[in-house]
């Protein structure tokens, strides 16, 4: 089926903002491709589960041993960020970013990766067996390196995190979460003027919103012919694991009539949306 023919990415992103030395907090939440899986915020003890599917495969025991493996990890690296902070004299406020996870191609193959950055730059990643500096990083990095070699013992645990649980992890979320990555949601589109763009022309605006998945494809047509002046918006999520797009077009006044939006999306089966201008009283 489509998701075990595509690559997944799966990942970890953890926010930590430290205002001092003694007010803190983290937050992390896990993304299996566009949908929400997990969310651990500085206030609970474990890692939720937003999916009624998000354990994948993994029983209960091997479910407890990882979450006392987080456990450990976010109250140890608090300790971490504030002992590297005092030994290198870096000011507060501070703002850590991690970024951990794999992406599983199709045939079992799997990358992975684990950055940090650190007042939104990248400082650091994990690669191989060891953590290395990033190439821009500044000199104290170094130390920190040096550091962080020094413990084989989370070494190995993050390499086993990396390349043995996080695939396998993400098989099992393919095969328990298959109907929700694979739904299918068709979009509503309808269209406006927007701000007119000078004397004499119009900006055609075509809404399309509520698909799922990401990939859309929306041009303004007269007949067949894709009219090279349409403007792409970006992909807006709506917040309810649908999307948000807009295409735009400017025109002379004279030649709106005519116009369409044409709208294909995986959700309409072979079956495009077309929009004319100047039905329903617009144009
Ligand atoms: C402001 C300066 C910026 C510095 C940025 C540095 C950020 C580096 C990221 C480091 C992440 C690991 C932090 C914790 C680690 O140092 C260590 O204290 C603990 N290790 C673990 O929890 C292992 C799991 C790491 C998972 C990472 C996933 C993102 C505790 O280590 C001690 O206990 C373990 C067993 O629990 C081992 O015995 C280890 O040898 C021992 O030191």
């Amino acid at each position: 089926s489509d998701v075990l023919r595509r690559s997944v990415l799966f990942r970890y992103l953890q926010i930590s903002s430290f205002t001092n030395s003694s007010w803190m907090r983290t937050d992390a939440l896990i993304l299996l491709g566009e949908l929400q899986t997990h969310s651990w915020s500085n206030a609970s003890d474990t890692v939720s589960c937003v999916k009624p599917w998000a354990q994948g495969t993994f029983s209960s025991q091997q479910w407890v041993h990882l979450q006392n493996i987080f456990r450990v990890f976010r109250s140890s690296f608090t300790r971490d960020i504030q002992e590297f902070a005092k030994m290198l004299s870096l000011e507060y406020p501070m703002e850590l970013q991690l970024s951990g996870g794999c992406e599983v191609h199709p045939g079992n193959i799997s990358e992975h990766f684990l950055h940090v950055a650190y007042q939104g730059e990248h400082i650091l990643s994990f690669q191989g067996t060891a953590w290395e500096p990033a190439p821009q990083a500044p000199h104290w990095v170094d130390l920190v390196i040096k550091v962080l070699n020094q413990d084989k013992g989370t070494r190995e645990t993050v390499q086993w995190l990396l390349n043995d649980i996080c695939p396998q992890f993400v098989n099992g979320l393919l095969e328990t979460g298959k109907s929700d990555l694979e739904k299918q949601v068709k979009p509503k589109a309808w269209l406006s003027s927007g701000p007119s763009p000078g004397p004499g022309h119009l900006l055609l605006v075509c809404h399309v919103s509520g698909f799922y998945p990401k990939p859309m494809w929306v041009m303004w047509v007269r007949g067949d012919q894709e009219q090279q002046g349409t403007q792409r918006g970006d992909i807006l999520p709506n917040g309810d694991e649908t999307w948000y797009l807009r295409a735009t077009l400017d025109v002379a006044a004279g030649e709106a009539a005519g116009l369409a939006c044409r709208v294909k999306h995986s959700s309409l089966g072979g079956q495009d949306f077309v929009l004319y201008w100047g039905e329903k009283g617009l144009g």
